[in-house]
C-alpha cells in the first residue's frame, strides 16, 4: 500500500502540474486532497495493514499531506501571478491609482511625556538609572527611612506578592538606594523611571499602575535652593516660560524638608476650575533635600555629602498638557484615545 500512496504522490504532482487557473486548481484540491480525496481516503485505509507497517505508512502519509499541501500553495501564488502580469500586460491594472493608506502606529502618549521628560533632564545633565519594579520589602521602606509598623507606611497600599517580603514596587524611590549604593562614594545625577504599582481604588485620577519618574542628586554642598531652582526651571521647560511655580511644605519619611510643587492651573490660569478643585493650583510632583538616614544606607556619609530627590506622575503630567480629565484612558486601550496623540 506504501507504493500505490507513492505512485498517487507522483500522479498529484503531476496533476497539479497541469492545473493552470484557479478552478482548475480547486478540482485539484477535491480530487487529491480534499475531505473525499484520494490521498485522504488512502491514508484512512492504514488500519488494513498489520500493525508493524502502520508506523512507516503512517510517517510517510504525513510527510506526504504536508508536501502536497505546500506545493499546492505555492501553485496557487503561482496561477495568482501570473493572473496579475497577465491583467498588467493587458493594461486592465492602473498603476496611476494611488495607493491604500497604511495606517501608522504611534507612542503612547505616556510615553511621549516620558521622552520629553528624559530630553529636559538629559540638558540638565541628569543620566537614567533603571531600576527593578518587583522590589525587596526592605529597599523599597525600610531603607528609606520607612521601619515595619511606621505610620508613612499606610501611604502607599501594596501589592506583595506569595513570596515573604517581595513586592511591586509602590514608588520609584527605592531605585535611589540601589542607584547610590553602585555609585557611592562618587557624585550622582540620575533620573529613575518606572512603572509603580498600587493596590489603590481606581479613580479618574489614580491608576492601580503609573509611572513615576524619579530624581536624585547627590554631592557636596547640594542645597535647599539648588532643588527649587532645578525643579522650578524643569517645570518651565515643560510647560512654557510663563508658568508660576509654588513649592509646599509636605512630608515624606525619606527627605527633609519635604516640599511639594505647584505649578498654576494650566486650564483656567490660576482662577479655579473643577481640575484644580478651584484652588488655582496643581500638584505636580513631591521632592526634597535626602535624608540622612538614607544617604548612609546608600553608602555616602551625610557629613559630607547631601542631596535632593523629587518624584513625579508622568501620567498626571500628560493629563495637564493635554486637558485630560480621566488617568483609565491611558489603560484602557481604546484606540481612539491613543489616536489622538
Ligand atoms: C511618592 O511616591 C514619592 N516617592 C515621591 C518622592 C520622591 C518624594 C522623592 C520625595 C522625594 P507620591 O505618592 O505623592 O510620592 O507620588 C508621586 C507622584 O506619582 C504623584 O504626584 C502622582 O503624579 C503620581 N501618582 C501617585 N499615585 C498615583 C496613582 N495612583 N495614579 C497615578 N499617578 C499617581
Amino acid at each position: 500500500m506504501l507504493d500505490q500512496l507513492e505512485a498517487l504522490y507522483r500522479e498529484a504532482l503531476e496533476a497539479l502540474e497541469g492545473a493552470s487557473d484557479d478552478e482548475a486548481l480547486r478540482g485539484w484540491e477535491r480530487e487529491y486532497i480534499g475531505r473525499k480525496g484520494k490521498v485522504t481516503l488512502m491514508v484512512r485505509r492504514v488500519g488494513e495493514l498489520p500493525p508493524e507497517e502502520r508506523p512507516a505508512f503512517g510517517r510517510r502519509a504525513n510527510e506526504i499531506k504536508r508536501e502536497l499541501q505546500a506545493a499546492f500553495e505555492q501553485r496557487a501564488r503561482q496561477i495568482e501571478q501570473e493572473k496579475l502580469a497577465r491583467e498588467l500586460e493587458s493594461g486592465a491594472i492602473d498603476v496611476t491609482l494611488p495607493g491604500r493608506p497604511v495606517q501608522v502606529g504611534r507612542l503612547h502618549p505616556s510615553t511621549q511625556t516620558l521622552r520629553r521628560i528624559y530630553d529636559i533632564w538629559a540638558e540638565m545633565g541628569f543620566q537614567v538609572y533603571l531600576s527593578r519594579d518587583v522590589e525587596d520589602d526592605e529597599t523599597n521602606f525600610t531603607l528609606l527611612n520607612i521601619p515595619p509598623h511606621h505610620p508613612a507606611r499606610d501611604m502607599w497600599d501594596t501589592f506583595y506578592t506569595t513570596r515573604p517580603g517581595v513586592l511591586l514596587r509602590t514608588h520609584t524611590s527605592p531605585g535611589q538606594i540601589r542607584a547610590m549604593r553602585e555609585f557611592a562614594p562618587e557624585p550622582i545625577r540620575v533620573i529613575l523611571p518606572g512603572m509603580c504599582y498600587r493596590y489603590e481604588q481606581i479613580s479618574a485620577r489614580s491608576e492601580i499602575q503609573f509611572y513615576q519618574v524619579e530624581g536624585l542628586a547627590v554631592g557636596h554642598n547640594i542645597r535647599l535652593t539648588d532643588l527649587i531652582g532645578t525643579m522650578s526651571d524643569f517645570v518651565r521647560r515643560l510647560f512654557g516660560p510663563e508658568r508660576k511655580v509654588r513649592f509646599r511644605a509636605s512630608y515624606f519619611p525619606f527627605t527633609e524638608p519635604s516640599l511639594e510643587v505647584d505649578l498654576d492651573c494650566i486650564l483656567c490660569g490660576g482662577k479655579g476650575c473643577s481640575v484644580c478643585k478651584h484652588t488655582g493650583w496643581l500638584e505636580i510632583a513631591g521632592c526634597g533635600m535626602v535624608h540622612p538616614v538614607v544617604l548612609r544606607n546608600g553608602g555616602y556619609d551625610p557629613e559630607e555629602f547631601t542631596g535632593f530627590a523629587f518624584g513625579m506622575g508622568p501620567e498626571r503630567i500628560t493629563m495637564l498638557l493635554y486637558g485630560i480629565d480621566d488617568i483609565r484612558y491611558f489603560w484602557g486601550n481604546d484606540i481612539r484615545f491613543l489616536e489622538q496623540f
